[in-house]
């Protein structure tokens, strides 16, 4: 039988591209995208089947899954770190009840694979901040972190007790040209690239020496359908696999982004909430799991994935 694979929250950042690089390896018609509104077209929505769907609506869902019988769902829909503070119960039951939801439609339409994404914001400040091993001290002090952790524990959970073939991975802040990233403490690594081409100047919400594990996209989605496509057997971790990428200060960036565009100019305010919720983070990841149970290797490191984003950027700005 072949596959048919049903994203919720395909008009989002790691959607988009989630789509579209799924639609180019089964086939448009087995790749159903779906969201809580009308499709952005951005990861080519249009040119396949697509759902409205409310994670928090069990009824639409459960039609959803009814109607499509999904061999593989991805689970996409979140609040990010940035929002949830400003919406903290809306994030917890946006985070949680639609995971719950998925889980069990997942379980009771035989569902074969599963895919959530976690974050490394299931990290706190009392966790080791260089090198953040998978398993150490957690106290994430954010909802959208304590929603990751406790999603992870579910995931492992129905995997233990279902059966239920859940996948998760912990990004690191997520970098790509064709999506602008949606309320996180991360985004700011995205929104330069559009001041600097746009206007040759950024104030970033981060401060100076803000060190964060992020990852370009293209390394993102390779690692998501590379440890879809893994034998089962192999994966000695059902909550969710560290995955490192790149590490750097927006001073880094900024330098590498100034190899391309010599008069760019960086700025930093310095009240913003969000420099808090990145001093509770890791500032770089080991992954060492990722690599051994399924060879994951990063291919962009800091500057091939600036290169990568200006010529890309330059096309569409
Ligand atoms: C955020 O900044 O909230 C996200 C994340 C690291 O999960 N990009």
């Amino acid at each position: 039988m072949g596959e048919k694979i049903l994203i919720i929250g395909a008009n989002g950042q790691i959607g988009t591209e989630l789509a579209s690089a799924l639609r180019g390896i089964y086939g448009s018609d087995a790749v159903i995208a779906s969201d809580i509104s009308s499709p952005n077209n951005a990861g080519g929505e249009n040119n396949g089947p697509y759902e409205i769907v409310n994670v928090l609506d069990k009824d639409n869902l459960h039609h959803v899954f009814d109607k499509h019988r999904p061999t593989q769902v991805y689970l996409l829909a979140a609040i990010l770190s940035a929002i949830g503070e400003q919406k903290p119960k809306i994030a917890w039951d946006l985070n949680m009840t639609g995971l719950l939801h998925v889980l069990d439609f997942s379980v009771e339409f035989k569902v074969a694979k599963v895919f959530w994404p976690s974050s490394i914001a299931v990290f706190g400040p009392h966790s080791p901040q260089q090198q953040t091993p998978q398993y150490c001290v957690m106290d994430p002090n954010t909802v959208y972190g304590f929603s990751k952790l406790a999603g992870e524990r579910w995931c492992e959970y129905y995997f233990t007790k279902y059966g239920l073939d859940v996948r998760s991975i912990r990004y690191p802040g997520l970098i790509g040209w064709r999506t602008n990233p949606g309320g996180g403490t991360t985004d700011y690594a995205v929104h330069i690239f559009h001041e600097a081409l746009k206007t040759g100047k950024y104030e970033s919400f981060l401060s100076v020496n803000t060190a964060l594990p992020m990852m370009y996209m293209e390394d993102a989605i390779r690692a998501t359908i590379t440890l879809m496509n893994t034998p089962a057997d192999t994966l000695n971790i059902r909550s969710s696999y560290n995955l490192a990428g790149i590490s750097f200060t927006p001073a880094q960036l900024a330098d590498e982004i100034k190899k391309y565009i010599p008069g760019f100019e960086i700025s930093y305010s310095n009240n913003d909430p969000r420099q808090a919720i990145a001093d509770s983070w890791p500032k770089s990841i080991d992954d060492s799991y990722a690599q051994k149970d399924w060879g994951w290797k990063l291919e962009y490191d800091l500057s091939k994935m600036v290169e990568d984003m200006l010529v890309n950027m330059k096309k569409i700005i």
